[in-house]
């Protein structure tokens, strides 16, 4: 028996690290896992990805591709002849999904710059085009105002390092009177030091710097970066259990929202 996944680039961490932990659950239970890749720059479609899959007998889907809830929504009703379970898409959304709380780990991140007497703080978010990028935007911009602050800043990156390094350098060139940076993801945050690095800013004692995803590496930037954790391995784990559990009633597909956690380490300060 086998189950499909289509998933974004697994060139960056996090897609990877799911799509991992959903071979693994999967086989223990018994199950194949086809995966289907989108490359988004070819702007290939979801549809095909679900038909190729359908073609090898698939009947039951994991979607790890951000999408809005309508588009999700249209893709499950299109596709009724297998069960769609969505991992990046709003939380809250109606759609069968298995994904991770946009606010708690954001609003602790927040809290956690708030009391290091941090007031002129960056946003480096992730692409425009993705939900979760855009939910964690949201809620750090609403954590701040709650204190009482705007962001300096706001930038988007494309969650690759690259894409951190140019943010954080046009940052120093605009509005280098930041003292903390909040980055939607890992990979970015390690761009974000590179860059600091080059300009001989200390980190944290001029910057501080706080990721997001958890990565295993990360631990291993310099300095080990403060992150907003997620436990990838469980989403993959949920995805597969609730996949498998549920039937083709829509009674039997319920949804969970895992928890997101703040890792203070030495890059905030
Ligand atoms: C999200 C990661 O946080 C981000 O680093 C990037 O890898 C992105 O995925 C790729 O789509 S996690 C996702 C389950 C919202």
């Amino acid at each position: 028996q086998t189950i499909g996944l289509v998933t974004t680039s697994l060139a960056l961490h996090a897609p990877s690290q799911v799509a991992a932990a959903v071979k693994r659950y999967a086989n223990l239970d018994g199950y194949q896992v086809l995966i289907s890749m989108i490359d988004e720059n070819v702007n290939q479609d979801i549809q095909s990805a679900i038909n190729e899959l359908k073609s090898q007998l698939v009947d039951k889907v994991i979607i790890n591709v951000p999408l809005e809830t309508e588009e999700a929504q249209r893709i499950a009703s299109d596709n009724d002849d297998v069960v769609c379970l969505f991992l990046d898409v709003d939380p809250y959304s109606s759609v069968f999904n298995v994904s991770f709380n946009p606010a708690d780990g954001t609003r602790a991140s927040v809290k956690h710059l708030y009391e290091l007497g941090h007031r002129e703080i960056a946003l480096l978010a992730g692409p425009e085009s993705s939900v979760s990028a855009n939910l964690r935007l949201k809620s750090w911009i609403d954590t701040l105002s709650g204190y009482g602050l705007k962001p300096v800043t706001v930038f988007h990156g494309n969650w690759d390092a690259q894409s951190g390094y140019a943010g954080a350098l046009q940052m120093l060139r605009e509005t280098p009177n930041f003292t903390a940076v909040l980055v939607g993801n890992d990979q970015m945050a390690l761009g974000v030091l590179s860059a600091f690095h080059q300009h001989q800013i200390a980190i944290p004692g001029e910057k501080s710097v706080v990721g997001y995803d958890g990565t295993y590496e990360s631990s291993f930037f310099y300095p080990s970066l403060t992150t907003v954790s997620l436990d990838l391995d469980l989403q993959g784990k949920e995805a597969v259990r609730r996949l498998l559990d549920s039937g083709h009633s829509d009674a039997a597909r319920s949804s969970s929202v895992l928890p997101a956690k703040l890792i203070v380490r030495h890059s905030t300060g």
